[in-house]
């Protein structure tokens, strides 16, 4: 599969590999379109349904993972369009359905819809020059893709009001402080830590490492007895697994287990 507005490609030394997805639409500092949210979806699904691939990176270039929903397009769009053809909700948010765990890595800018889209993934690497922000309220709109939700979910209220309400940008040390990521490396590193990261979870048993994402997950779509009623089912479940007989038993015997991948 070719495409215009991304580069894929497949990484690591296991037998178990890491898909890459880059956003690649230099000239605009990776705004998002329609044609590269479609490409991003494709190829998110191709990396999902391949056997051979274990977890997914999502990442933009040194200056920008994204600087938002393409701005230049969007501004001819009317109600009747945006509403009538299910703008967003059509084809941007296919990551969340992805059950191989993502990683984003975040280089430079990730404002608006990129700021979102990096939410949506399941962890955040950031480089030292990362740059978080909701500047939405600055062309006239407001967050569409999920930054009024998961920024609040994520940050707490008052930091999530104040990016959103005031166009505050977040550095990737205070980004790291308050949660929205999980590391913080030097720009040359960040690449190399996250596929360190993501070849490990490629080591892990394939069942529980989707099934931990799920568990996780649930954490944002239910009350806490709700969320640990699908934990537990979730945890019941891998009883039910070869990798959770062989992952004991070869503790208990002090080897290395082989997992199901
Ligand atoms: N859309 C379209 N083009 C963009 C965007 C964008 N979001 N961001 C940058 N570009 C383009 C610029 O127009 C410029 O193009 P050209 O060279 O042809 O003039 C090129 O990228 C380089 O940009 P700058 O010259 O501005 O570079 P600087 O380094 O001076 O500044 C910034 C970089 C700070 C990132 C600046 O470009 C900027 O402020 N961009 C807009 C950021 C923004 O407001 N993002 C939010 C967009 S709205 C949004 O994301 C809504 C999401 C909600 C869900 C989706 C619903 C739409």
């Amino acid at each position: 599969m070719t495409y215009d507005t991304i580069l894929t490609d497949i990484r690591g030394s296991g037998d178990i590999k890491t898909g890459v997805i880059t956003l690649h639409r230099p000239k605009a500092m990776n705004a998002l379109n329609d044609q590269l949210m479609d490409e991003l979806g494709c190829a998110l699904m191709g990396f999902d349904r391949d056997d051979s691939i274990g977890c997914i990176i999502v990442t933009g270039s040194e200056k920008a993972f994204a600087a938002g929903a393409d701005i230049a397009a969007m501004k001819d769009y009317d109600f009747q369009k945006v509403y009538g053809s299910n703008y967003i909700s059509r084809n941007w948010e296919t990551i969340r359905t992805v059950r191989k765990p993502v990683i984003a890595v975040v280089q430079g800018v990730a404002l608006g819809g990129g700021c979102e889209l990096a939410m949506m993934c399941d962890m955040i690497f950031a480089a030292d020059n990362a740059k978080f922000g909701q500047p939405e309220i600055t062309i006239g709109v407001i967050a569409g893709a999920g930054g009024t939700q998961r920024l609040p979910r994520t940050v707490g209220k008052a930091k999530a009001m104040d990016m959103l309400l005031t166009n505050r940008w977040m550095d990737a040390a205070e980004a790291e402080r308050c949660g929205l990521v999980s590391r913080v490396l030097p720009a040359d590193k960040v690449m190399e830590e996250a596929l360190a990261a993501a070849e490990k979870i490629c080591s892990f048993g394939r069942l529980a490492v989707m099934a931990t994402k799920e568990a996780v997950n649930a954490t944002f779509e239910s009350s806490l007895s709700e969320g640990l009623h699908v934990e537990r089912r979730l945890f019941h479940s891998m009883f039910g697994t070869a990798d959770q007989r062989e992952g004991m038993d070869a503790f208990v015997n002090k080897r290395k287990p082989m997992f199901n991948k």
